[in-house]
């Protein structure tokens, strides 16, 4: 007789002895978890563009390998920033790399291998789940929205990646709550004055993503920046740092800069050229791997191109 007491303990034993944090919710929410974002959409709060785009990265009917989807396991893990450095004119150019850009697939994975070490011994499937995890971590109790749409885990700030898992593992335990946002966030609004396009409301909470200089930066790279985003704006070689550097829920995870990749003037050119990525040499290839960059290698021109003097 499985002992499913047990096993959530150790889930929670084995979170706690990593650094990471987690909740484990019932699978029968993910209608609900739809119905979050599809209600913005039914009410004609999302941009139609971003909808399009982004509705392919959430699978509510998901096709696993096992007959049932008993519980959603949701996983936070301490993420930090990586400092790039781009040499240009005899000139070191440093940009940040926001955190959860880097090794998306390494961290998927090592989840994955951490909850099946936990759950195979005792019979149990586990796999990635594609769902929307900030609606997720926040209905479980793990995080808190802030202002600025993105969540914070108690001891990480915004600073953390989250990964959610499908298992058929039954158990009692639903952590299941109304959407919360941070008491902080309550009497300040650094966020919404300190975001460079007006994508942080003052009349609604739902961020205005096709604002965002994310969903700008992280599109293909033959798309170029809108007008009406002002090169002053851009501060980061993806993404976009504004509303959580100036957040006082960051203080302690603001500094936390790792060393990121350093391109010589020669690889700084081949890379603004918009150089195919095969024809790169070796090496350079070798640095961009090695700090699991190829997904974003062909938007490096267009992102670096605002930073650097012509
Ligand atoms: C689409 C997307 C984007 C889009 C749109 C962002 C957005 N806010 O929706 C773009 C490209 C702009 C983007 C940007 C960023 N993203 Co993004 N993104 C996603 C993705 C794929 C889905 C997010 C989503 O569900 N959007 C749909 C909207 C409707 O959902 P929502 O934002 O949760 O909105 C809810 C609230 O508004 C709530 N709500 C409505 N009214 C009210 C009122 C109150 C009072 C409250 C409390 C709540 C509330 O209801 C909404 C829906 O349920 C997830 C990955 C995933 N699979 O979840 C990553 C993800 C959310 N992104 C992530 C990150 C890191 C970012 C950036 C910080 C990247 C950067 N710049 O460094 C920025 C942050 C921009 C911002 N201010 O939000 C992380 C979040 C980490 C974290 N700490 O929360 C995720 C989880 C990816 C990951 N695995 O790490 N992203
Ligand atoms: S800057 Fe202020 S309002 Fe914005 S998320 Fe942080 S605490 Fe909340
Ligand atoms: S990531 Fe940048 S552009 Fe997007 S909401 Fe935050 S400050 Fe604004």
């Amino acid at each position: 007789m499985i002992n499913t007491n047990k096993i959530v303990q150790n889930f929670y034993n084995s979170l706690e002895e990593k650094g990471y944090k987690g909740k484990i919710v019932s699978g029968k929410h993910i209608p609900a978890l739809r119905q979050g974002v599809t209600k913005h959409h039914d009410q004609k709060f999302l941009d139609p563009e971003f909808y399009e785009e982004y509705r392919s990265y959430f699978e509510f009917e998901p096709n696993v390998d096992f007959p049932e989807i008993n519980s959603l396991f949701i996983i936070s893990v301490p993420q930090p920033q990586f400092k790039a450095i781009f040499h240009w004119k005899n000139e070191m150019i440093p940009l940040l790399i926001p955190p959860t850009y880097l090794y998306g697939r390494k961290l998927i994975d090592q989840m994955i291998e951490f909850l099946s070490e936990i759950l195979k011994p005792n019979g149990y499937n586990v796999a990635y789940a594609m769902l929307p995890q900030k609606n997720l971590a926040v209905r479980s109790g793990l995080a808190e929205y802030g202002r600025n749409n993105i969540t914070y885990v108690s001891g990480m700030g915004s600073f953390h990646r989250l990964t959610t898992l499908y298992s058929d593992f039954s158990t009692d335990e639903d952590n299941w709550q109304e959407l919360q946002m941070m008491d902080l966030c309550m009497e300040c609004s650094a966020c919404t004055r300190k975001c460079p396009t007006g994508a942080i409301p003052t009349d609604r909470f739902l961020l205005h993503a096709e604002r965002c200089i994310t969903f700008h930066n992280e599109h293909p790279g033959d798309i170029p920046f809108p007008e009406w985003i002002d090169p002053k704006g851009h501060n980061c070689l993806v993404g976009c740092l504004h509303c959580q550097k100036v957040c006082p829920a960051n203080k302690k995870v603001i500094n936390w800069i790792e060393p990121g990749p350093e391109f010589t003037e020669e690889e700084t050119i081949m890379i603004l050229n918009g150089k195919n990525y095969d024809d790169l040499p070796i090496k350079t290839r070798e640095k961009i791997e090695g700090f699991d960059l190829v997904n974003y290698y062909e938007v490096l021109a267009r992102n670096l191109s605002p930073f650097l003097k012509k």
